[in-house]
């Protein structure tokens, strides 16, 4: 999962600005998504929807009498970011479902589902972490840049601090992994941190542009995919593995780059630039190699998906609401018309096929038909009065069965 990467900062997405020839030649290996959305246009609401299975809004997130008083503080100075503090002990994570299944689980990268040490990725499923538990961190001292912005580099249990460029540390593990557990079924989770800010290149010196640092860090996340998929071949794991390239939200760019072209809005934004992302989808033999797919699938899909593929029974006490998607990607089907919601602080946006109601508050503001007109240049609000009115009833709907937490 890149972090921040928008929908048209790759070559297999028409960038003409960013050379991604490894995650180009990942795409042609399999299938590419032309209408996938991150649950959230943020990170932690994506991440806590591709732990939980669930709309993050359903999720139980921690209360503020679990934190410690410094990040109770936090929160409370922070609303719109309170889910960053954690979510509950009890909720069933992909990386539990599969533990529970016989897979190694691993942890290589970012967390932000929790600072506090209770909240820590290993009491959820990993049983390996190496990476940061926060928003974001330098690329080089590997400091926290919000919270506590003290040191943020975890072996495991512990903070260890050691030498080098975040994402070439984050590959190396990751392929360490992938090597030590060739001979069983492993679940690795990488989430880097590019390109999300602070924007660095590997030269920490090197004084550039801060858009050719970011596009950069987009060649240097393409390494790393290039990096993980030649281990997998050379280990001739290839076959017996799948691979998903995601983003967690839409880009959030310093100016001179179409990070999110052709779509209008920006990481924190309802409008499709805050949401509608990269995915693409490898497995030889099993996933048709060059295909594209303009099925709506979201991050909350991953674990009903994964959970599939192990064999793994889900509980039947909780609400999942993703859908597995492996007759998508084995061509068995070319996705249903879904009703799927997101909402962000009192901003929200709710798709029936390929409709687009956004709202703030109790007030819808735009209808479109993302289909047609992707770039949601009309706005026919006035012009369908009743599919508009359809729609708002299922946003409420909606809003009074997850609580809008
Ligand atoms: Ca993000």
């Amino acid at each position: 999962m890149a972090d921040d990467l928008g929908y048209g900062s790759l070559g297999c997405y028409n960038s003409k600005e960013v050379s991604t020839p490894n995650i180009d030649r990942l795409a042609a290996s399999g299938m590419l998504f032309t209408d996938f959305h991150s649950n959230g246009a943020m990170c932690t609401p994506t991440r806590a929807a591709l732990m939980t299975g669930r709309y993050p809004q359903r999720c139980t997130w921690v209360d503020d009498e679990e934190l410690s008083p410094v990040f109770r503080e936090q929160r409370r100075k922070n609303l719109p970011q309170r889910w960053a503090w954690g979510i509950a002990r009890d909720e069933l994570t992909i990386a539990r479902v599969l533990q529970e299944s016989g897979y190694r689980t691993g942890l290589i990268g970012k967390w932000h589902l929790g600072y506090d040490f209770r909240f820590h990725p290993m009491n959820y499923g990993f049983d390996e972490f190496r990476g940061f538990v926060g928003g974001s961190v330098d690329y080089h001292t590997h400091v926290a840049q919000h919270g506590l912005r003290t040191l943020d580099w975890w072996h495991d249990m512990e903070i260890r601090n050691e030498d080098g460029y975040a994402t070439d540390l984050l590959t190396k593990y990751a392929i360490n992994f992938i090597e030590r557990n060739r001979d069983r079924p492993f679940f690795l989770y990488l989430a880097h941190a590019a390109p999300h800010a602070p924007w660095q290149g590997r030269e920490p010196k090197e004084k550039k542009p801060p858009v050719a640092t970011y596009k950069e860090m987009i060649e240097i996340l393409d390494e790393s995919v290039g990096l993980v998929v030649e281990a997998l071949r050379h280990l001739d794991l290839i076959e017996s593995t799948l691979v998903v390239f995601c983003s967690d939200n839409g880009a959030d760019a310093p100016p001179g780059i179409s990070a999110n072209a052709p779509l209008q809005g920006k990481k924190g934004s309802m409008q499709e630039g805050g949401h509608r992302v990269p995915f693409i989808a490898s497995w030889p033999g099993r996933i048709r190699p060059g295909s594209k797919s303009n099925a709506t699938v979201m991050t909350m899909d991953f674990l009903p998906t994964f959970a599939e593929l192990a064999g793994s029974k889900l509980p039947p006490d909780r609400q999942i609401d993703g859908a597995n998607i492996m007759p998508i990607l084995s061509n068995e089907v070319s996705g249903s018309e879904r009703v799927l919601h997101w909402l962000f602080a009192d901003s929200w946006c709710v798709r029936r096929g390929p409709w687009k109601l956004s709202g703030k508050g109790k007030t819808p503001l735009a209808l479109v038909n993302v289909e047609r007109d992707l770039e949601e240049r009309t706005n026919l609000l006035k012009d369908h009065p009743e599919l508009a009115g359809g729609l708002r009833e299922l946003h409420r709907n909606w809003i009074n069965t997850v609580g809008n937490r």
